[in-house]
């Protein structure tokens, strides 16, 4: 099975179809967001999953008060998505509101250079109601190996762990995959280069040459 999820981050519904359908054989799953839901409309989610008969994980980054959570993550679980993502910062109750609903993973750090000014002074908290509420899996920065090891040493070991930032912002498929990544999220290596199926393969190769 992959490990490799796609980070489909384009507006234009026909496009995003066909590049799911183009690098599907590649895929364990396909990360829609917001810049996709924004263009194409929660009826992308169904069609996505139809075309590819991929799970597809549904990135809101939700942060809100529990209902709140519970008003939108309803309507996107009943979309059809398999898995959404959630900030842990809000609380354990936000982040409950969620997982009553389905599965779940919650963002433990951030891959981008900012995260280093408020997420990671917190992460540490963040990992403990990880550990404390057992989501499906964290979002774990791919650019910072280092920061995946100490995650994995510090949350349960059914939790699974899932890193954005291959390719485009810097994070290396071999390192993270050492440093404990369950998962990698790729976004613009693939969708944005001339040929999705031929880089969504060769990331697969490399990703399954590490595993
Ligand atoms: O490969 P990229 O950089 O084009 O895309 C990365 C995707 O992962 C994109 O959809 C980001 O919104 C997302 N992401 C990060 O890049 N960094 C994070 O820390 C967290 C996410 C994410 O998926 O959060 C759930």
């Amino acid at each position: 099975m992959s490990s490799l999820i796609l980070a489909l981050d384009v507006y234009e519904r026909e496009r995003a179809l066909e590049i799911a359908r183009e690098t599907a054989d590649y895929l364990w799953a396909i990360k829609v967001n917001w810049p996709l839901l924004i263009g194409s409309g929660l009826g992308i989610i169904p069609e996505l999953k139809e075309e590819t008969g991929l799970p597809v994980i549904a990135d809101l980054k939700l942060a809100d008060i529990p209902n709140t959570n519970r008003l939108i993550a309803s309507k996107v679980f009943e979309a059809g998505s398999d898995y959404i993502i959630a900030h842990g910062f809000v609380g354990s109750d936000s982040v409950r509101a969620v997982m009553e609903l389905g599965k779940t993973i919650i963002v433990v750090e951030m891959s981008h250079p900012g995260a280093r000014e408020f997420i990671q002074p917190v992460t540490d908290g963040l990992i403990e109601l990880a550990n404390q509420l057992e989501p499906f899996g964290v979002i774990a920065p791919a650019t910072r190996p280092e920061r995946v090891s100490y995650i994995r040493s510090k949350l349960k070991p059914g939790i699974k762990v899932i890193t954005p930032g291959v390719g485009a912002q810097g994070g290396k498929v071999g390192e993270v995959l050492k440093a404990g990544a369950d998962y990698i999220i790729v976004g613009r290596s693939i969708y944005a280069s001339d040929n999705p199926r031929e880089s969504a393969r060769r990331i697969y190769e490399e990703v399954k040459a590490w595993s």
